[in-house]
């Protein structure tokens, strides 16, 4: 009896034991004789980083892998068994007696899911694992200390701080970055980046080994294509390419910082530091994100632009054209472009024109050599008339070094601010060409000698026009490589401007047959500039034309230049302008074609309202705000809308908001852009009092009017033809009534049926803000677009004006005029190029 109790006790105990010893085990170590099971957590010394066991969000499969201890949203950054899970809690981590660290499950002898493999190099079998404070997983020999195997040699799909990204030439290892499967499967996905070692080193980013993105070469400094990439701020990168391996490393410039760089499943390659305050990761850098980051996007010899006016961001180098000019039409331009034929660029008077700005083409086949100068690099490029193009391999130093291209050059595109300068071999015309357009004002000043004060006067003229031409446009200019070796070759700086290629014009005829002669089937709608058709042009492309009212009294050439002006305005909330037509007296704009009409349509109609539900509806709102506030702020010219209304804004197929008749005001002439208008324009309900009664107005009469579109939105109601007997007048008035009461949930649009949140409540207070009586009381469209984007406090809205609908009896009419005292606040430039 006492024998078989104890026995029991005994059980009992080591059972226990083992239930704790399975559950929460903190180790510093693994050993030989204390393996990791799953449950336990291994910790580096100052706990920054942890490692075990652990399922990713929606599964329940088990893997090993690294993660940061002290960062309130579980982060993985190092999964060891990625594509073999352990179905169940069973799994264990140990080192065999070989010294390798290897993982098993089920209980069963059969062969790990993962391990090391290192046994054959392991000569003393007394190994640890242990797990660093910089997130390194390292397998090391107990006696000598000395690193066997690292988990930062093999990494998952992150960079951590301090970690190599490359290749070893020594042992022809790759340190690259695989995404996962999905956010739930650490498993290879399709992404990887990785190192490409021919040629010239540059990093690529491959989906399924197809080239996606390219860093570019290293430049000294940074990537050639990643001008913002080496955030001063936050990190230190520094790069190695000798005999043993080609390596980038990235270093916190600040311990505090905890930086990570992660390659997505969705193919998104983003780095991010963690908010400590807010409790989030903040993506500071990401690619690919725009058309011209897609690899070979203008195909060969095409250089993408995005800040290209013209709207097709694929142009030709210099003494390149096209090379199927339809599909160049038709905005394709991956078929890239050929040398203008018949010209010779081998021994007859070829020479270099500078592209400035630039990531420099693919250098998977360039030829370096570091010890030439770039003087020198230009002579050897010549000499061989199979060298396409040069530039300096190294700008670390103000430029040294020679890079050189012997065959097609690829994936070149420009920058606003920071890039390289391509020298690009153009024959002796476009040579000469270049080299005109530049002598031809000097010849000009010579032939001036009559009167030095002259000169001086054209001289100051000259600067001051060249100046306001590179401050207007910085990253489009290409000049002439300037060598002072050769006096006959002399080469001077030449201004070439890709973004002055006019916006396409379109014939009468063209647009007439698109129509159908402007058919009245074809008529969109009419409004206060002309009537809107729908086209189809021959290529099978949807249009949409305004025909605007022939009274606009305005000169040819000023309209073609406010066209010109307004189309650069791109963004994704505003309708984009693809050319124009000016004939006899006609005059039309020609833009894209969206197949969701306007917001009204949807907004007012008793069917088609309940597809707009909440959360699509702020996005909407949020849209319209940001467009508004790129007109307003962030374009070049300072553009009021004063017609902002639901009816002018279109929706695209996925139902994104984009501003119409932006601009309009300045393309239909002069007479109405001071800011007193002898006629009013704009729609009464949406306009502010001090618009519509005087017709003073400012961005904040575009502010009231963005209030009135938010409260359409939530309340599905059109202000004008609102009617409630107990109101006041409108919807503006109605709300305001609710707002005091502290019922205005009220108006929110039953449509929705209940399914949103208290997000609306604060959307009707930032309306409120916005159609306050007095114009300074309102906030600008950029505190808008922060006040919908943030959970800030909100201040509580003054009484609105609702003067567009005001009852003789019941105005207080003590303040309507006092907004003619407040005169400072009005911009009365409307327009002002920046
Ligand atoms: C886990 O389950 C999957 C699917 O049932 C199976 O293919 C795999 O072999 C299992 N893994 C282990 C380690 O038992
Ligand atoms: C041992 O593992 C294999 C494969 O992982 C599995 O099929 C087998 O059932 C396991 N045996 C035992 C006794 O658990
Ligand atoms: C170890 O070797 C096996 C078999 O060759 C291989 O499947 C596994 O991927 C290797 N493990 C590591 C971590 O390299
Ligand atoms: C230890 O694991 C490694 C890797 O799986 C293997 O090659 C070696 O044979 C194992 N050693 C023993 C004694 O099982
Ligand atoms: C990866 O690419 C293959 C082939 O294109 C595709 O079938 C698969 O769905 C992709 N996998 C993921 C996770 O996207
Ligand atoms: C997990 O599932 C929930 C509900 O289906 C989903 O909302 C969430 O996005 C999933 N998370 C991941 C990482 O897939
Ligand atoms: C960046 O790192 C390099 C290499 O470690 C070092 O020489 C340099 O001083 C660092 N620069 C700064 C600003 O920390
Ligand atoms: C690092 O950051 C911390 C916190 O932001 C700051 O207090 C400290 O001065 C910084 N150290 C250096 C060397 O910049
Ligand atoms: C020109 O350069 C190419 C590529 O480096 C090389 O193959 C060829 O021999 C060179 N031609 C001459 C004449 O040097
Ligand atoms: C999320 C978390 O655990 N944060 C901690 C990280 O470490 C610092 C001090 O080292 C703590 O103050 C944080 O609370």
């Amino acid at each position: 009896m006492d024998a078989s109790i104890r026995m029991t006790l005994f059980s009992l105990h080591t059972l226990l034991l083992l239930l704790q010893r399975s559950h929460c085990e903190t180790l510093n170590t693994i050993t030989q004789s204390i393996p990791l099971r799953d449950g336990d957590v291994l910790l580096s010394e100052n706990k920054i980083f942890a490692f075990g066991f652990f399922s990713p969000e929606n599964s329940t499969r088990r893997f090993i892998g690294t993660w940061y201890n002290n960062v309130s949203e579980k982060t993985v950054f190092w999964v060891a068994n990625r594509d073999r899970p352990v179905n169940d809690t069973s799994g264990v981590l140990s080192i065999n007696s070989s010294g390798d660290l290897v993982l098993h499950c089920c209980s069963n002898g059969s062969s790990p899911l993962w391990s090391t493999n290192m046994s054959t190099t392991i000569s003393d079998k007394t190994t640890a694992a242990q797990l660093q404070d910089s997130g390194n997983f390292i397998l090391l020999q107990r006696l000598s200390n000395r690193v066997l195997w690292q988990s930062f040699d093999h990494p998952t799909d992150t960079q951590m701080p301090f970690m190599k990204l490359g290749l070893d030439r020594r042992t022809g290892l790759y340190w690259s970055l695989n995404s996962w499967k999905s956010k739930d499967d650490p498993g290879q996905g399709n992404f990887t980046y990785r190192m490409d070692p021919r040629g010239y080193p540059q990093l690529f980013l491959y989906q399924n080994g197809v080239p996606r993105w390219r860093s570019g070469p290293w430049t000294g400094l940074r990537w050639s294509g990643v001008p913002q990439m080496t955030n001063p701020d936050i990190l230190n990168v520094s790069f190695v390419n000798d005999q043993e391996e080609i390596s980038v490393v990235h270093k916190v410039r600040n311990s505090s910082i905890i930086a990570r760089m992660v390659m997505e499943p969705s193919g998104l390659l983003q780095q991010f530091t963690w908010h400590d305050r807010t409790g989030r990761w903040i993506q500071f850098w990401a690619a690919p994100v725009e058309q011209c980051d897609n690899y070979g996007a203008c195909g060969p010899y095409g250089n993408c632009d995005p800040y290209n006016t013209n709207r097709f961001f694929c142009t030709c180098l210099p003494g390149f054209e096209p090379r199927s000019p339809a599909d160049w039409f038709l905005r394709d331009g991956s078929g890239g472009c050929k040398r203008t034929p018949g010209v010779s660029t081998c021994r007859s008077g070829e020479g270099f024109v500078k592209v400035a700005l630039v990531k420099v083409p693919d250098t998977s086949r360039a030829h370096a050599d570091m010890s030439l100068s770039l003087k020198e690099c230009a002579q050897e490029c010549l000499k061989n008339c199979s060298c396409t193009a040069y530039t300096s391999a190294d700008e670390s130093n103000g430029g040294s070094g020679c890079l050189a291209w012997y065959d097609d050059l690829l994936d070149i595109r420009t920058f606003s601010d920071i890039g390289q300068d391509l020298y690009v071999r153009v024959d002796a015309a476009v040579l000469a060409r270049f080299t005109e357009k530049k002598r031809s004002p000097r010849k000009w000043l010579i032939g001036a000698t009559v009167s030095a004060g002259v000169i001086l006067v054209l001289l100051i003229i000259l600067f001051i026009v060249k100046k306001r031409h590179r401050r207007a446009r910085p990253s489009a200019s290409l000049s002439v490589a300037h060598h002072g070796d050769d006096e006959s070759r002399s080469r001077h700086v030449l201004e070439y401007d890709s973004r002055t290629s006019d916006l396409p014009f379109f014939d009468l005829s063209t647009i007439a047959t698109a129509t159908d002669n402007f058919s009245f089937i074809n008529k969109l709608g009419q409004g206060g500039f002309g009537s809107v058709y729908k086209g189809v042009l021959d290529d099978g492309k949807e249009i949409a034309v305004k025909r605007l009212s022939k009274s606009s009294g305005q000169g040819i050439e000023e309209f073609k230049n406010e066209v010109t002006l307004i189309a650069r305005l791109q963004h994704r909330n505003l309708v984009k302008i693809l050319g124009c037509c000016i004939e006899e007296d006609e005059k039309m704009l020609i833009y894209e074609y969206l197949p969701n009409k306007s917001l009204d349509s949807f907004l007012f109609d008793e069917q088609k309202r309940s597809l707009l539900g909440w959360r699509k509806r702020f996005e909407i709102a949020y849209g319209i705000a940001r467009g508004m506030l790129y007109l307003h702020q962030d374009s070049r010219l300072r553009i009021i809308h004063r017609d902002l209304k639901t009816s002018n804004v279109l929706l695209d197929a996925s139902m994104n908001p984009k501003i119409s008749d932006f601009g309009m005001a300045r393309i239909c002439g002069g007479d109405q852009i001071e800011g007193n208008t002898r006629r009013v324009v704009g729609t009464y309900g949406y306009m502010s009092p001090e618009y519509a009664m005087e017709g003073l107005f400012s961005i904040k009469s575009d502010v009231y009017s963005f209030g009135v579109v938010l409260l359409e939105i939530i309340s599905g109601k059109r202000n004008s033809s609102f009617y409630h007997e107990n109101s006041s007048c409108n919807l503006v008035g109605h709300v305001w009534e609710l707002w005091k009461e502290g019922s205005c949930l009220d108006i929110v649009d039953p449509s929705m049926a209940n399914m949103y949140d208290e997000e609306v409540l604060r959307c009707i207070q930032i309306a409120l803000l916005c159609v306050q009586e007095f114009a300074t009381d309102r906030p600008t469209m950029s505190d808008v677009v922060f006040m919908l984007g943030n959970n800030v406090r909100l201040s509580s809205p003054k009484q609105p004006s609702f003067a567009s609908r005001r009852k003789p009896g019941r105005a207080d009419t003590s303040s309507s005029n006092e907004g003619t005292n407040s005169v400072n606040y009005l911009t009365l430039t409307v327009v002002e190029a920046r």
